[in-house]
């Protein structure tokens, strides 16, 4: 009775008897009580007199337990009709002359909080370089969104995480509901019942999924008002062509049903910043992408050794794109249920682009995917951009 205490005491001054909640029913979110933010009674027992007290829940020292979000898991099932399963998908991109494997499979739980050690450390520039545009820019921002006629936006927060982007700008967005979404299960739960508790009275939806295979989200996602979160550079992880299909998908009303963007993109600096920042001192981003090849293990069923690849990390200006590789260190084979490869001294597994982009070349393919009304921020040197784009 700790946290009515106070508000009793604020009403009717110390020692007036005793106080307490009531919630409205109708206004209660599944499961979750302390989410009836507008329906709040606080009835205070007075020797003499009663007061009855309409209060919001937000008061200080009114210390109830956190609402729970939903959560949807959609990862296990297919997310489109011609979806395939991920170790077909494994075995595929294993079995082509030149070997690959989707950058998507970095992130299980030990490869998220990998990626968040990468974030904090001194090479990665892009992470906090982005926070600096988002913290100098977001009056700016939350103004594009009002000029489009969007206040009280449904935030989308794709590959959302440990959704620490997101939760920075919930108070300058003020969404009406928040929806992280990640392949990554298990982690993103964690997360938004973080944001929850940060947040109580948000509207939270996380939802499971791998939505580089379709865009259509569960019904309980709202439909209006939809404004895309896609920072970090995650679009760059697509070829130029995927993330023009990708960003087509989230504008088409009936897929994504963007409202608008608001998108976080790497741009092209010079060879030696880019490398040092996918091939750093610790060799934190070895073993991200190392860990790479426990995931498959578990997928497949393969026997990769993880101690017999090498990391490499180059700038392909042709392509403008950071290529991640995994080197074999000499021949050796490896084998999966119904499948084998050999690999000789040297071959490589390619694990992941990294696209870097002008601020023209992105402001294009906005347009192409149908965006309009195109704004961006930059930091001072030029090296990260977050754009607003509206449907
Ligand atoms: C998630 N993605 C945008 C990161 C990037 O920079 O391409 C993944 C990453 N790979 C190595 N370091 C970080």
């Amino acid at each position: 009775m700790l946290a009515t205490e106070g508000i009793r005491d604020a009403v009717s001054g110390p020692g007036a008897g005793h106080a307490w909640l009531w919630f409205h029913p109708l206004c209660a979110k599944r499961n979750s009580p302390t989410n009836a933010v507008t329906g709040l009674l606080l009835k205070c027992l007075h020797p003499f007199e009663t007061f009855i007290l309409n209060l919001p829940l937000n008061l200080p020292g009114l210390a109830l337990a956190p609402a729970s979000p939903q959560f949807i898991n959609r990862y296990s099932e297919p997310a489109t009709g011609q979806a395939i399963s991920a170790a077909q998908e494994l075995a595929d991109g294993l079995g082509d002359a030149a070997a690959s494997v989707s950058p998507k499979y970095f992130y299980d739980a030990l490869g998220s909080r990998l990626f968040e050690a990468i974030t904090e450390l001194d090479e990665y520039y892009p992470t906090r370089t982005e926070a600096g545009i988002f913290e100098a820019a977001h009056g700016p921002m939350a103004q594009a969104l009002a000029d489009a006629g969007i206040r009280r936006p449904c935030l989308i927060d794709l590959g959302a995480g440990n959704c620490a982007k997101a939760s920075r700008l919930i108070p300058h967005l003020q969404p009406q509901q928040y929806v992280p979404v990640d392949i990554s299960v298990d982690f993103l739960r964690g997360a938004a019942e973080q944001v929850q508790s940060a947040f109580p009275a948000l509207d939270i939806v996380g939802v499971g999924m791998d939505f580089s295979a379709g865009l259509i989200l569960p019904p309980e996602v709202q439909q209006r008002d939809r404004v895309f979160f896609y920072p970090g550079s995650s679009l760059g992880n697509f070829s130029p062509e995927q993330a023009l299909a990708f960003l087509r998908r989230m504008a088409d009303p009936a897929q994504g049903q963007a409202s608008g963007l608001l998108l976080g993109i790497d741009l092209v600096k010079d060879k030696a910043t880019l490398e040092a920042a996918y091939d750093d001192a610790l060799g934190v981003t070895a073993v991200f992408n190392k860990n790479l090849l426990r995931h498959v293990n578990r997928l497949l069923g393969s026997d990769f050794d993880a101690r017999q690849w090498r990391h490499l990390a180059l700038f392909n200006e042709s392509e403008s794109r950071i290529e991640m590789h995994l080197q074999a260190q000499k021949n050796l084979s490896v084998r999966w249920p119904g499948g084998e490869r050999m690999f000789r001294g040297g071959e490589r597994i390619h694990t992941e682009s990294s696209y870097k982009y002008t601020v023209a070349s992105m402001s294009g393919l906005l347009r192409r995917a149908g965006f309009t009304q195109i704004s961006y921020w930059t930091d001072p040197k030029d090296w990260f951009a977050v754009f607003w784009a509206a449907v």
